[in-house]
């Protein structure tokens, strides 16, 4: 299979080591010298840029959380004079207040080189057209994709988000190959495309899809859906937009751009560096960027790190699909609860109930309440007192708690055009 990059994508590892070590050393000197921050925090830990002298060195910088980004906020991380920042994007916001990040030039055309890679492992190249369903504007996700894919020489349709029928009849019309979205939106256009009738219409191929948590069942109903190839595609704000880590065809996991970025597992709670297969907190440390460089960054994504070689030749490390946020694991009743793992039982069962779902929690009588809304299947023909119950058995032996059900007609969960919406905890309002 083709690659963007292949004398870098299958670069052994001891050259990637070597390469990751002589940039960290470079960035964390720069780092040092021209921000505050990380120059007084270093002091403090006493270490110096010259202690850094192999990369299990990275274990003794401290960490750099969302936290430092609002404190700093906007300009006080940055590495570089404004004068050289070219870009500004921003997180979505959804988990407090907004932050912001800075890419130079040469940030810039290293981000499109992550996303060029994903798009070529998806079978892209210069006669593709692909179609860029993400939002474009402060979310990353519509220029991240639109720029990879030029880089690539594919002709990009910069539709953004929203306006279904007009997605569809563009793809319809111009031949899109490879279309880019979250995989909630994926799920409502092949909703959409169903009704319309028009999937032979379709010249698809594949699709990148990433920017929120989706499980192999929706990877599944969005293939079928839209009659294509779906991969995964990893990024944040901090760091850069989609294109930190992409899925290759083995679909095994998303190989990070190593030779921008080293990651780490740590433990969430002791900030102790897992050994090599451990489940924990993906930490990331940017050794290339100039702009916003960012030393061990704690995503708060929990994954594991798969060093194992790669069939498609790719030797960048692999990240499992994230299984959730340290900060949207729910603890209802005391029991934490991930809402992948909800979303994996309502899949299991989709000749019944469709993938639109939402999770409400709230406290009554100080007591947590915990409610799935579920749209039953348009297919769904069976007796909805029984579905109820087993999807509630279900769901009690794979959490350890009880939940309410409600079933629900088709189409009467309001549908995502970017990141779903699927937790409404209102027991911080109380
Ligand atoms: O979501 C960047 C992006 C755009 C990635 C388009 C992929 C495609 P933020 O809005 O800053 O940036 O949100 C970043 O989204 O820390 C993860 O929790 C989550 N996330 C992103 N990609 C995935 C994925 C963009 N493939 C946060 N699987 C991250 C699971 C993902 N979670």
């Amino acid at each position: 299979m083709a690659m963007f990059q292949p004398e870098i994508e299958t670069m052994d590892r001891e050259q990637i080591r070597e390469i990751q070590l002589e940039k960290l050393k470079w960035q964390v000197k720069r780092m040092y010298e021209n921000v505050k921050m990380y120059r007084e925090r270093m002091d403090d830990a006493g270490v110096k840029p010259e202690d850094i002298q192999s990369l299990d060195d990275l274990s003794k910088l401290p960490f750099t959380t969302k936290q430092d980004l609002r404190d700093y906020y906007p300009f006080d991380l940055l590495a570089v004079p404004k004068r050289d920042i070219v870009r500004i994007q921003a997180s979505s916001g959804t988990t407090g207040r907004q932050i912001v990040s800075g890419y130079t030039r040469a940030d810039l055309d290293q981000w499109a080189n992550g996303f060029a890679r994903q798009l070529v492992a998806a079978g892209g190249d210069n006669r593709s057209i692909v179609q860029v369903s993400y939002g474009y504007g402060l979310f990353t996700g519509g220029l991240g994709a639109h720029q990879g894919a030029e880089k690539v020489g594919a002709m990009v349709i910069p539709t953004s988000s929203g306006n279904t029928e007009r997605q569809i009849r563009f793809m319809c019309d111009l031949g899109t190959t490879h279309l880019c979205c979250t995989p909630s939106y994926a799920m409502y256009i092949g909703e959409t495309v169903r009704e319309m009738g028009v999937k032979n219409q379709l010249k698809l191929k594949a699709g990148i899809f990433g920017a929120e948590p989706w499980t192999e069942e929706m990877r599944h109903e969005i293939e079928e859906s839209l009659g294509i190839k779906a991969h995964d595609v990893y990024g944040l704000t901090e760091i850069m937009g989609p294109g930190v880590s992409y899925e290759c065809e083995v679909q095994q996991g998303m190989h990070i751009c190593e030779d921008m970025i080293i990651p780490e597992i740590i433990d969430p709670d002791t900030g102790e560096v897992l050994p090599e297969g451990s489940f924990g907190e993906l930490v990331l440390s940017t050794v290339t960027k100039e702009g916003q460089p960012l030393m061990r960054y704690r995503t708060r994504d929990l994954c594991v790190l798969d060093y194992s070689p790669c069939p498609c030749g790719r030797t960048h490390v692999r990240m499992k699909k994230p299984a959730g946020r340290t900060d949207d694991m729910l603890i209802i009743r005391g029991v934490n609860v991930f809402p992948s793992q909800i979303e994996e039982v309502l899949l299991k069962n989709s000749i019944e109930v469709s993938p639109n779902y939402q999770i409400l929690v709230d406290r009554v009588n100080n007591t947590d309440t915990f409610d799935i809304n579920v749209e039953l299947s348009p297919k769904f023909k069976g007796d909805v007192d029984a579905e109820k119950r087993k999807l509630e058995s279900q769901l009690h032996s794979s959490l350890g708690i009880k939940a309410k059900v409600h079933l629900l007609r088709p189409k009467s969960i309001v549908r995502s055009e970017g990141k779903a919406v699927r937790v409404i905890d209102n027991r911080k309002l109380h």
